[in-house]
Formats: structure tokens, sequence, C-alpha cells
């Protein structure tokens, strides 16, 4: 194998370079991996490579080989069971998910890259232009799994750096075939000939590959049978249950996140910018371990607040007005999703301090509301209902005992929903309807909020106000359970740490 020699890392490099920053343990563990055998470099960190990120046998932190087989087998046999009852002739199945491709901002220019999540979840795989295709006869128990990952190419190797080649490729996913792309059409071809009455599995509706797609497409033009579905969902019910590693890595998302939320309250003072506290939460995630936000987080100071989506963070925000925060961390593959509203100075006005009150007292009546495991949708209901009683007693909604009349006056000044479910995407599994009932395993967000725009018709002194206290909670046998349990939304606690900024300032002075 001549050709994979200028990608075998140099072991005294890795040692020489690691000595200073690794225990002795790592130390050791890197010195053992080198003596065993000088291993490539593949195209994502291995355990040989990146011995402080992956355990023996993890393909992706946390998630080891078989538990990734194990997700595989259970499509496998979602797909047989749903064909079964459907009453399909279908004498095997053949699965195709692609990888997404890289996108480009301009000319060679990439975005950071994002894998396609359910290819992710089915493989660990991070590379682009991959794809995985599983067959299946009617039992599934002897399903089979190639994976098709980039071709080898010296030059491309060199400028963007290794890939794992596709004979690397059962070794270290746990795949039965590893096989070049350039081999994707062929072999879909020839599963089409080799098994009768096959049914596919596809999704055209969220193709995330476009070259992928048309090898599919081609397929399926020149195929008599023309039976196919889409997996996505039997995927998302997979997904929609988490795992114990998948709950360990959401934890410490939650926890990284929660960090950094309490490191940028404790930053904020009037005059700082929503850039700032922008870059701040940015940077506190990262540097916990965090490779990127979980999305572009909002950042609203004063009335802005109130514009839901607002993500421009480019303006001041002043004394005696809140920020209204909404970020979460991506953390080896899985979301956190969290929103706090502090005053900047580190005291609520009266009026914020009333519409605080009722969002946090009316978020944790819904957190706990979770032990009855309504749907999202029933849930979303009680917030509209429990919101718009306490706004009553406030006397910003007129006395109606109509719990109609309460519950649209509610959603005027709430327009969107309370939860959604969270995992590898912050939106996770969307083909997943809010009206079944939660379960042990789900995680979910739970988010009411107030906006008091001018529109509203409420006393001119409420104007502006707009607040959001978003948790992420694991829903257990044992009742639920606050992931983002350490990011403080208490008045006293939240008032204390956003007034240190504001105390080093004066100091400063
Ligand atoms: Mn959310």
């Amino acid at each position: 194998m001549a050709l994979h020699t200028f990608i075998i890392p140099d072991p005294f490099y890795i040692l020489g370079s690691t000595k200073k920053f690794c225990s002795k343990a790592v130390q050791n563990k890197i010195k053992g991996a080198c003596d065993v055998n000088i291993k490539k470099a593949f195209g994502q960190p291995a355990p040989h490579s990146h011995p402080h990120l992956l355990g023996d046998d993890e393909v992706t932190p946390l998630i080891k080989k078989q538990e990734y087989q194990c997700r595989r087998q259970k499509l496998v046999d979602a797909v047989i069971k749903h064909a079964k009852k459907n009453c399909s002739h279908a004498e095997n199945h053949m699965i195709i998910i692609p990888s997404t491709s890289k996108k480009y901002m301009s000319d060679k220019i990439p975005y950071v890259f994002r894998q396609n999540t359910d290819f992710l979840y089915l493989t660990g795989c991070q590379e682009p232009d991959t794809c995985a295709v599983i067959t299946a006869g009617s039992h599934g128990s002897n399903h089979r799994v190639a994976l098709f990952t980039r071709d080898k190419d010296d030059h491309a190797e060199l400028w963007d750096g290794p890939r794992t080649h596709p004979e690397d490729a059962p070794g270290f996913f746990g795949v039965d075939q590893g096989l070049p792309m350039s081999d994707l059409s062929k072999y879909i071809s020839s599963c089409k000939k080799a098994l009768p009455h096959l049914s596919l599995w596809y999704d055209f509706e969220a193709a995330p590959h476009q070259d992928i797609h048309k090898i599919v497409c081609d397929y399926l033009h020149d195929s008599s049978n023309k039976t196919f579905d889409s997996p996505r969902n039997f995927i998302h019910k997979l997904r929609l249950y988490k795992s114990t590693a998948e709950v360990a890595l959401m934890q410490r998302s939650c926890d990284i996140a929660s960090k950094a939320f309490i490191e940028t309250m404790s930053y904020s003072r009037p005059g700082i910018g929503e850039n700032q506290l922008f870059a701040k939460v940015d940077y506190e995630c990262r540097v916990r371990g965090a490779e990127i936000l979980a999305y572009p987080p909002v950042v609203a100071g004063g009335t802005r607040a109130t514009t839901i989506h607002y993500i421009n963070n480019n303006q001041l925000v002043f004394n005696n007005e809140m920020v209204l925060v909404d970020a979460g961390c991506e953390y080896h593959g899985y979301s956190s999703d969290i929103t706090r509203t502090w005053p900047i100075n580190g005291r609520f006005t009266n009026q914020q301090r009333e519409i605080y009150e009722i969002v946090l007292d009316v978020q944790k009546e819904l957190i706990d509301l979770c032990a009855k495991r309504p749907s999202l949708d029933a849930l979303f209901e009680c917030m509209c209902l429990l919101l718009g009683k306490r706004l009553q007693e406030l006397g910003l909604i007129g006395i109606q005992p109509n719990n109609n009349y309460l519950m649209q006056a509610a959603y005027q000044l709430c327009p969107h929903h309370v939860s959604h479910y969270l995992g590898m995407d912050v939106h996770d599994t969307p083909t997943i309807s809010r009206n079944i009932k939660l379960e042990p395993g789900m995680i979910v967000t739970v988010e009411p909020g107030i906006y008091i725009t001018e529109k509203s018709g409420l006393p001119k002194e409420y104007h502006g106000i707009g607040i959001r206290i978003e948790d992420d909670v694991l829903i257990t046998v044992n009742g639920p359970v606050v992931l983002s349990r350490k990011c403080p939304k208490d008045i006293c606690e939240v008032e204390q740490i956003a007034s240190v900024g504001l105390e080093q300032c004066s100091k400063n002075v």
C-alpha cells in the first residue's frame, strides 16, 4: 500500500507534540497505539490518532461500533415490519442514505461542513461525498451494509487532508463492505439484477447530495419496479429515543452551554455590543470542547427581543434594558438549545421583573407537567392557558371567564410553540408529530416567552419587553430531568451574576 505512505503520521511527531499537554495515561495510550502498528490517518478522528477524543472501538466520541450496528439493524427491522404490514410483495429491500456534499460560499471557499444527521446517526461517518447502501432480504437478520467513501486522490488529499479509504471502512465503521464512490452506480445496478422484487428506500424530497440523487434517479428511471418510499420517518423514530451514550453527550453539550451563559451574563454591562456577547458565548462554548454553536444565536437587546428570529446582533444594549440570548452548542454532534433573558446592568425594572416572574413560573410549571408525559401540542395549550391566567391577574388581559379567550390572548403575546424535540439537530426529528405523548428517552425544549410590542395594545410601560426562558429536558421513568439545570434562571441568581460585569467596570474606573 505504497500510496498511503505520505499520510502515515510520524509517531515521534505525535509523541513529541503531545508530551507536554497529555496526562501519562494518554501518553502511554498513544505510545501503545504506535507500538502496535503505525496506523494511517483517516478522514476523521480515530482512536489511534485522537486518543483524547475517542476510546477503543468508538467511531465517534462515546458511540461504539456496536451501537451503530444496532441502529442499522433496528432500521432494517422497522422497514421490513412496515413492508409486511402494508402487504408489500417486496422480497428484498435497498436503503440508500447519502452524506451531504461540501457547500461553497464562493469559488473554493467552503462553508463549515455539516453532515447529514440521518447518515451520521447510522454510520458515524463525518466525511462528505459518502453514501451508505443497506440491502436486506425479508427477514432482515442477514442485512448487508456497504459504505461508499471517496476515491483515493493523492492530489486532493495533499490539499484537504486524508480521507478514509474504502478498504479501511469495514474495520473503522463496522460495515460489511467499503467501496469507492465511483462504484456506487454499478453497485446499485448489480443489486437490482441480483435481488428480485427489490423495494427502494430513499428520501427523494430531502435529497442531501445532488450527484447521488442523480444516480438514484437514473436507477429508478431504468427500473421496471417503481416501489419506493422514504426511510426518513423510520430513522427519526429511532433518533427520538436517546441511548445512554447520547444522553451523556447531550448532558455535556448542555453543561458547556450553561457555563458559557454564566460567563456571558457576568461579562455583560450597559453599553456592551450584542456582537460582543455573541463572541463571548461562542468562545466560552468552543474553549470547552464544543465544535461550533448549534445555530446562529439570537442576541437581542432592548426592544429587539420582541423580534423572535433576530440574529443581526449588531446593536448596543443600554442601561435598564434586558438582553435575550438564545444560544446552544454542538458537542460531538449533539446540540443544546438554551435561552435566558437578563438585565444588562444586573437589576430588573419593576415591569421587567413582573413579566419575568410570569414566564419563569410558567416555565417551571410546564417542566413539572412533563412528568405526566403530555404531547408537545398539549404542553403548548397548557402554556397559553397558564400565561393567559397570569397576565390576567396582572391586569394585562381583560377579565373574561372563557379559557379560549385567555389562550388566544396569550398566543398573541407568545406566537411560537413551547417546545421541539432536541438531539443531533436543534429542531430534531422533524418528521415526528408533536401530537404524540412524551416517553422516556426523549429530549425536548421547554421555552415559553412573552413579547410585548407597541401593537399589543398593552400599557406603554411594558412595550419592548421580550422574555423567553428555555431549558432542555430529558424525559425519564422517574420524571423530567433538566439537562440545562446548571444555567441560572432564578431572579436573585441572574441579577447577582449579571451585575458582576458592572461591578468590575466601576472598579476599573
Ligand atoms: Mn429552542
